[in-house]
């Protein structure tokens, strides 16, 4: 049996890639996984304790929070501000950045952005759901308070960026620009061990995940390119939690989408919280990401925190023929 090899021993010995290191993402990494486990400890009783259901608040993008929702953001903001390496947040569930203040953390040289609990619609009916971050260095004068530029940087500008899936185990995916690394919780002894090392995603997979619901308000190019999935005898798996979508992406092979419809004409997820971590993790493992409109999400300017997008990501070879599909079927002008 392979030696147990912890996230923190893990985290460590890689800080030995970056040779200007000074152990702060290595601590910001570190926490981060606190984090995860103090919210994965809520999670999993969710239906034991009055944290279920909706909280009668609504979040900066109008939808409804769940309790959950507001416990996971504490939580996450609690350890990143005790952490001392981190010197500004931003959450999914804040309308803006929080500076950090205390004397350890306002001269640290990174910021971190989250989703606290993506996919939280799915809590109550004990579906997984997942948190999302990613780690930036800050561009703004190191001697005042962090600015919003700080957090508006695209996602090529990130260090690092992970998520945390809590579902049938706890699984902690990240990525420093250095490959992709899987952690599983062990509940026995409260540490996450390495399970999936160098994860690489599939050229192709044998799945496609698509809210289908959506079908007929899809514009005429992705409907032809779902129909040529439906054609070749895809599986459709569709959770509505991005986080366990993608992982099986990650993980099989296959293509995730999110295009506009009217509901959402520029697209519902998150650029910042959703696509830039997951399209930067997903592109370390060998795959792409780029939005229904063709640019590839990391290199898509940030205008503002909650900016939302289209995208489609996963296996390279089915993201290159989605890509085909646009090209060839867009009503719009040819796409540059
Ligand atoms: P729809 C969850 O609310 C979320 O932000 C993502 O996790 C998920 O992929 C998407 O929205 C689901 O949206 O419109 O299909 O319910």
């Amino acid at each position: 049996m392979n030696r147990i090899i912890t996230l923190d021993e893990f985290i460590i010995r890689r800080q030995k890639d970056f040779p200007y290191a000074s152990g702060e993402l290595t601590g910001l990494l570190r926490d981060i996984g606190v984090a995860a486990k103090i919210v994965n400890r809520e999670v999993n009783k969710a239906g034991l304790v009055s944290i279920l259901g909706k909280a009668g608040t609504e979040n900066v993008s109008g939808e409804a929070v769940q309790k959950l929702d507001l416990y996971a953001n504490e939580k996450l903001i609690d350890c990143l501000k005790n952490s001392g390496e981190c010197c500004g947040i931003a959450s999914e569930e804040l309308e803006d950045f929080i500076p950090i203040q205390s004397v350890a953390s306002k001269t640290s040289k990174y910021v971190v952005v989250f989703d606290p609990l993506d996919g939280s619609s799915n809590i109550d009916v004990n579906v997984s759901v997942g948190t999302i971050f990613g780690i930036y260095r800050r561009i703004s004068d190191p001697e005042g308070p962090v600015h919003l530029e700080d957090f508006l940087q695209k996602g090529t500008e990130l260090v690092a960026a992970g998520y945390v899936l809590y579902g049938t185990s706890t699984l902690l995916v990240y990525s420093t620009g250095r490959g992709v690394n899987g952690f599983t919780l062990d509940p026995s002894i409260g540490e996450f061990c390495l399970s999936h090392t160098d994860m690489k995603i599939p050229d192709r997979g044998n799945y496609y995940s698509v809210n289908q619901g959506y079908y007929l308000k899809f514009d005429v190019e992705m409907r032809r390119y779902i129909d040529h999935c439906s054609d070749l005898n895809l599986r459709l798996r569709y959770i509505g939690s991005m986080v366990s979508d993608i992982h099986r992406i990650l993980f099989q092979g296959g293509i995730f989408m999110y295009p506009n419809t009217r509901k959402y004409p520029q697209g519902k997820l998150r650029l910042v919280y959703e696509c830039n971590p997951l399209s930067f993790i997903v592109e370390q493992a060998g795959g792409k990401a780029i939005t229904c409109q063709l640019e590839r999400v990391l290199e898509l300017p940030v205008e503002h925190l909650h900016q939302r997008i289209t995208i489609a990501i996963g296996s390279p070879a089915m993201v290159e023929e989605m890509k085909e599909f646009v090209e060839r079927y867009s009503a719009a002008p040819t796409f540059k």
